[in-house]
């Protein structure tokens, strides 16, 4: 043999080496897709649009909701990965409204997932007006990273609705809603309430009896083909909300309406977080950088609540969520 032969003979056994590693790598491919195979039963990417004990309500992407089994804590809003009809996985949640488990403060519960505005919905009689909770829940949102709007309901029940107002000096928008009926409208507030929410997922949150689903039956009017089941989900008034349900309006905004929370605790909250939630605190110096509100002279903010800038509930909510940092 040659040298040339001998080359030729290298460079053989060279292709025939190249030619199994190739094999290999090929075969190792195709078990690679077995395994992808056998989990055929994946589904990314679902939407949870309601929750019960063990088992969920998702909606795939165009697909028809059904029910699923899971053993994770999901909330409405939630973007979670299926397999085998069990929740496999949770996408991370950007934003969330959450609030401590009443039976075990250690635990977080998540209402609703992803939201981009929380819909505070307070009455302003019948149930009287809690600005207490209101606080709460703009700390809740702090806390989140979602965008407070409050919703006034009832407002054909009392002319004065300035308790409700002041909460504009927090920067917060306010929407005062009606769901009488008067000639031409869906409603007082609703055209600018279903303005607000366009192409946005939201949840409704507030004490029970407010008029939470009622506010969901008067926005989905002009949806009602679309929504189907939702007047008769949500009753007007004569059924009782008892789980979470994520709707969608014809206009694209996304709704969860949530069941009455008697007691809503926002869970610690950093002073960043207490800061967002109470904005028009800023505008007031106090003497000492690290002031606490409390007795220290020169406090910009009890200036505020003597002279009746800052109302004095407001204050005390704040005290209150403060607590002792
Ligand atoms: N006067 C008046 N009553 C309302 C209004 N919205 C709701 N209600 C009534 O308030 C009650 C509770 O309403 P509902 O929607 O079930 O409240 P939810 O528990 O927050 O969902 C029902 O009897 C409603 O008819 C409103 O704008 N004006
Ligand atoms: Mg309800
Ligand atoms: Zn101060």
């Amino acid at each position: 043999m040659n040298r040339q032969e001998q080359r030729g003979m290298a460079d053989i056994r060279a292709m025939k080496r190249h030619q199994r590693v190739n094999e290999i790598v090929a075969r190792k491919a195709k078990n690679k897709a077995k395994v992808t195979n056998n989990e055929e039963g994946l589904e990314t990417d679902s939407l949870v649009i309601g929750v019960g004990p063990g088992v969920c309500t998702i909606a795939p992407d165009g697909g028809e909701p059904r029910l699923c089994r899971t053993e994770m804590s999901v909330a409405p809003g939630d973007r979670v990965a299926i397999r085998f009809e069990k929740v496999a996985a949770i996408a991370p949640r950007r934003t969330t409204l959450s609030r401590t488990d009443p039976v075990n403060v250690h635990r977080e519960r998540v209402i609703a997932a992803n939201i981009d505005i929380l819909v505070i919905v307070a009455a302003i009689a019948d149930p009287p007006f809690r600005p207490g909770l209101v606080d709460r829940y703009l700390v809740a949102a702090a806390r989140g990273g979602v965008q407070p709007i409050l919703c006034v309901t009832k407002v054909d029940l009392a002319a004065d609705t300035s308790a409700a107002e002041v909460y504009r000096e927090a920067g917060v928008p306010v929407v005062r809603c009606s769901v009488q009926v008067d000639e031409g409208t869906d409603g007082t507030g609703i055209d600018e309430l279903r303005g607000l929410l366009a192409g946005s997922l939201a949840v409704f949150a507030g004490h029970s009896g407010v008029g939470k689903s009622s506010l969901l039956n008067a926005l989905a009017r002009e949806a009602r083909a679309r929504t189907g089941g939702v007047s008769e989900e949500t009753g007007k008034g004569t059924h009782t909300t008892t789980s979470s349900w994520l709707y969608t309006l014809k206009n694209g905004a996304r709704i969860i309406d949530t069941p009455g929370i008697r007691v809503f605790d926002p869970g610690t909250v950093t002073a960043d977080q207490l800061s967002a939630a109470f904005p028009e605190f800023a505008e007031y110096g106090c003497r000492f950088r690290d002031c606490k509100h409390r007795e220290e002279p020169g406090c910009g903010i009890r200036g505020a609540v003597d002279d009746g800038s800052i109302p004095k509930g407001r204050y005390m909510s704040y005290l209150k969520i403060r607590g002792d940092f």
